[in-house]
């Protein structure tokens, strides 16, 4: 039996690159069993045992099928939507070392807190995380904000590209450099061009941002992992409508704030959650300007949502 790497996961069936070869394998049927939902069997970047099934013909492409899915070293996950099941896991990916949060300067412009959920979604799994920021050429002055910079002090590492000049590329393929990682953003912010611009030859499908309301249309329609030349791999997905990180409590919450930590000492209740209480470090540290008022804007949004969910579930 091969080892090997799934690539792309459609229900029921995935590809499995094993050496240089790609498999469309089935998977056994034991393995769809159990409590998990089948959309999680098996995701891309599982580590799976394979049994290659005999070639039909000279052109028949490559088979097999999955006897087993080793166990993830670690993984990306969300909280279903609400339309496809409420309170489900989805893991976007597994075996990753890094997420990187691609947004556009403009076309479309930055919105509300995706970024900040997914740095939140990154620490919770302990991946690193790195925030890029593209279509530099679209808008110097939104790119030269120092709200970015901010991120640097948080540990993550900011790079600015463009795609279109190449700004940037060779930085951002660096870090991408023997690690396994995943481009996260919203629809149209350019992930996949980037990956044409880092590695030419993908050829991956692009598609215009709509004038009208100034969004991606949803071109990439599945998550795939793509091994990258100069060592590593690099997973496209496609672009997000939102993001709510899977089982975060507020408790937790908090402390993926890395930058409320030092104000919250001043807090006066220690379970405080930044919100309505007195005497609350954390919101002195925004008066004073020493932590961004967006960026609590941004933790109370998270908040209020995983509150909501809780509520949800309880069915008040
Ligand atoms: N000016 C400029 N345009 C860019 C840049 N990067 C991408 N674009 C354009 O932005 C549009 C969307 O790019 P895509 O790569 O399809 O975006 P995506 O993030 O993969 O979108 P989805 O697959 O829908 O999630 C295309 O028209 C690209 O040509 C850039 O750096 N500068
Ligand atoms: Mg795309
Ligand atoms: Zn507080």
């Amino acid at each position: 039996m091969d080892e090997g790497v799934v690539i792309r996961a459609g229900s029921g069936t995935c590809r499995v690159a094993v050496g240089d070869e790609v498999l469309l394998c089935r998977l056994r049927g034991k393995l769809k069993q159990g409590r998990q939902r089948a959309q999680n069997v098996v995701v891309v970047g599982d580590r799976v045992r394979v049994q290659p099934l005999p070639r039909e013909s000279e052109d028949a492409e490559p088979a097999g099928v999955v006897e087993e899915v080793l166990e993830r070293r670690s993984r990306l996950s969300r909280q279903a939507a609400r339309r496809t099941g409420g309170h489900i896991e989805q893991v976007l990916m597994a075996n990753l070392d890094q997420v990187v949060a691609v947004q556009s300067v403009s076309e479309p412009a930055p919105q509300g807190c995706l970024i900040d959920r997914l740095l939140v979604a990154a620490s919770r799994y302990d991946a690193k995380s790195v925030l890029c920021l593209n279509k530099v050429d679209l808008d110097p002055a939104v790119a030269a904000d120092p709200r970015w910079d901010y991120y640097t002090s948080l540990g993550v590492t900011v790079v600015r590209t463009s795609a279109v000049t190449g700004e940037g590329v060779a930085e951002l393929a660096a870090q991408l450099r023997d690690r396994i990682s995943i481009l996260l953003g919203a629809s149209g912010v350019g992930k996949s061009s980037l990956l044409n611009a880092i590695q030419p030859g993908l050829s991956l499908r692009t598609g215009e941002v709509t004038g009208k309301t100034g969004l991606g249309r949803h071109v990439t329609t599945h998550t795939e992992l793509f091994p990258l030349r100069g060592g590593g791999f690099i997973a496209d997905s496609p672009g997000l409508r939102g993001f709510d990180p899977w089982e975060l409590d507020p408790e937790e919450l908090r402390h993926s704030f890395d930058d409320f930590d030092d104000p919250a000492f001043e807090c006066r209740f220690r379970s405080c959650l930044h919100r309505d209480e007195p005497d609350c470090g954390v919101k002195r540290a925004v008066t004073l300007g020493s932590v961004p008022g967006w960026r609590h804007e941004a933790y109370l949004d998270i908040l209020r949502d995983l509150e909501d969910r809780q509520r949800d579930l309880k069915g008040y």
